[in-house]
């Protein structure tokens, strides 16, 4: 079907339904596959979950500015889960538990805790997360973590596959605003590579703001396993996205700044950028040989156009490229032209030439038109791929032999299919799709706006995640899904891959802290303490829950006393989540089954103030609360 039929296709069935049919649609429509809405074709019968039945796939997705990270069922695009990880959280306390405040400020830098102290802040309340990508072993996912990038302030985060919560963040010395974040596909994850996107001086301390021709991009890569960060290498231009091959080799990353600009008119003045590739084991010989300056801890490497280290090569890429995704059969990698209608295909096994002195351009296999605004690319591991074109709000389906025969001048068209989504998409996904396990069979369009697809909900409008089946090699939209503000990317991983714990370890390292204190308090966490322990000024009250109960009825501490209280869930039972939340005190706290939580405060208003479970868990789930009885000083 060409892309025109999809839109009249498109079109007639909205114009029918706001017409006088719309009636005769409906009914018509609701009889297949207990939908209702006009997606009720039998085409959405391909993405119907039943009710109480599983999706085959986990989404991955990230959330902008949102800061979070969520899980969706795919094909069902039914939201499940939101972990929280640069962003506070209302329901689970994050960003204001010991626990998730210790792992957002053990990464931070000593000088951005004295930044934050002066607001009063502990810690930041935003972050800008575009893009989770999971663990890999031998090119393909090995659900252990996921890792995600904050562009807000520098940081870059990872969730525990087995809980879905984030253990750890780190803030990025010497790089400004990270973007483009990458996982080592082979031999394992390794390296987390992570692009700082905007050029600042390399000594940022306000003495050198003018000479902007020295300001540089910071290449990141930090070790999966531990969070640290490994090595930085800075480069000419600035950083955009990035990915890596299947070989353990080359990770290659997109700039569109290469005039080093700090305008619109000076950035995109050029009509070549480029993409720099980094050569992971001569980075680590130069690491080893001790060709690297310190700064702020981390060992930088010369990876600049001339300067002559020979750790990095510059490949001409038109115009303002974004994008930069390796295909599935590890041959190849796309780099999307953003402002040229052009992707350009390089050969990751050419790149060696390249490292050798060849011309920079000679591992270009091809370079195919494809349409407008070319952002991001995916695969079905069958030798074709899938880029959104964000100004022809299309997405393009092509063959990539096909577009490696053009360029070597045989007449053949590599497009094999255009179709609409609404509108202007930015990344897609196929299921399996960055893996060497592309399975082919979904892919998504994240479209950036939903107009008129959604009942108005005000000048903010949702953005559209539209679902696609790809399994008969044609391009069919099945699905819109409205998601806030502002998905970027989502990975699709195979259900049987990733394998979530049902209930915490009672020996988890994420509360390993309540568990030490109450040893030394002689406390037992899953019994609590009948009386609160004190310790000059400071209090700790020990609080088990059982639905529906909590073991402390009431406490009593001074008005002024630091508190602290460790809640401790003793339920062993799927799904039976307590809550915590103490009124008038901004403080609330997630429970999950045979977790413990804290949370630390002055108790500074005299008088009686209750606490309550905020997790529905129980017939007399509203009965489950007690008092904090603060005496006046
Ligand atoms: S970027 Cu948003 S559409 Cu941050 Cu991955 Cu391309
Ligand atoms: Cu415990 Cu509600």
């Amino acid at each position: 079907m060409s892309s025109e039929d999809k839109t009249k296709c498109g079109l007639t069935r909205r114009a029918v339904l706001t017409g006088p049919a719309k009636g005769a649609m409906i009914a018509g429509a609701l009889t297949v596959a207990g939908g209702g809405s006009m997606l009720a074709t039998p085409a959405n019968a391909k993405t119907e979950v039943a009710p109480g039945e599983l999706d085959e796939y986990y989404g991955f997705w990230s959330s902008g500015q949102a800061g979070e990270m969520r899980i969706l069922g795919v094909p069902s695009m039914r939201e499940f889960m939101r972990v929280p990880v640069f962003n506070r959280c209302s329901a689970t306390g994050w960003g204001s538990t010991n626990e998730s405040v210790k792992i957002m400020r053990d990464g931070m830098t000593d000088e951005t805790k004295e930044f934050l102290a002066k607001r009063g802040q502990q810690v930041f309340h935003n972050g800008d997360l575009h893009h989770p990508h999971m663990s890999f072993t031998d090119g393909t996912y090995d659900g252990r973590y996921l890792f995600m990038n904050d562009k807000a302030n520098s940081r870059v985060a990872r969730v525990r596959c087995d809980v879905m919560k984030c253990d750890k963040i780190i803030e990025i010395p010497n790089a400004s605003d990270i973007h483009g974040l990458r996982p080592q596909k082979f031999p394992r994850t390794g390296y987390v590579f992570a692009n700082g996107e905007h050029r600042i001086p390399l000594i940022n301390d306000g003495t050198n703001m003018d000479d902007v021709a020295g300001y540089v991009s910071i290449f990141t890569a930090i070790d999966g396993d531990t969070m640290e960060i490994a090595w930085q290498v800075m480069v000419s231009g600035n950083l955009d996205n990035l990915d890596c091959d299947y070989q353990g080799k080359y990770a290659m990353s997109s700039c569109y700044n290469s005039e080093e600009g700090v305008n619109l008119a000076e950035m995109t003045e050029a009509e070549m950028d480029h993409v720099v590739v980094f050569d992971i084991a001569k980075i680590e010989a130069a690491i080893e040989a001790g060709k690297y300056e310190v700064h702020k801890g981390v060992k930088v490497l010369d990876g600049r156009k001339n300067a002559g280290t020979g750790i990095t090569v510059y490949v001409p890429i038109p115009n303002s490229p974004h994008g930069v995704n390796t295909a599935p059969d590890g041959k190849y990698v796309m780099v999307n032209g953003k402002l040229s209608p052009t992707v350009t295909v390089i050969q990751w096994d050419k790149i060696d030439a390249v490292f050798n002195g060849a011309d920079p351009r000679s591992c270009v296999v091809a370079e195919p038109e494809l349409g407008l605004g070319p952002l991001h690319t995916a695969f079905n591991g069958k030798g074709e791929a899938y880029t959104t074109l964000f100004l022809d709000s299309q997405s393009v389906h092509w063959d990539i032999e096909k577009a490696i025969r053009l360029y070597n001048g045989e007449n053949v068209d590599p497009i094999i299919q255009k179709t609409d989504v609404m509108y202007q998409p930015g990344h897609n996904h196929t299921s399996m799709g960055e893996t060497k396990e592309a399975d082919g069979k979904w892919l998504v369009s994240l479209n950036k706006f939903s107009k008129d697809r959604f009942l108005n909900v005000g000048p903010l409008k949702p953005e559209n995640d539209q679902l696609i089946d790809i399994s008969d090699g044609k391009l069919e939209v099945v699905h819109d899904g409205p998601t806030f503000a502002e998905p970027h990317d989502a990975i699709i991983v195979r259900a049987d891959i990733v394998n979530p714990k049902r209930v915490w370890d009672r020996n988890d390292p994420m509360f390993a802290e309540a568990v030490k204190q109450a040893a030394a308090d002689g406390v037992d966490l899953e019994e609590g303490a009948e009386e609160p322990i004190r310790d000059g000024n400071k209090v700790r009250v020990y609080i088990a829950s059982s639905a529906p109960t909590f073991s402390l009825e009431s406490f009593k501490v001074k008005q002024g006393d630091e508190v602290t209280i460790y809640v401790t869930n003793i339920d062993d039972v799927d799904d039976l989540t307590h809550g915590f939340t103490l009124g008038n005190h901004g403080i609330a706290m997630e429970v999950a089954p045979q977790a413990t939580a804290s949370i630390t405060f002055t108790a500074d208003r005299p008088g009686v103030h209750w606490y309550y479970c905020q997790w529905f868990c129980h017939a007399l789930h509203m009965e489950m609360r007690g008092r904090m009885l603060v005496e006046p000083a």
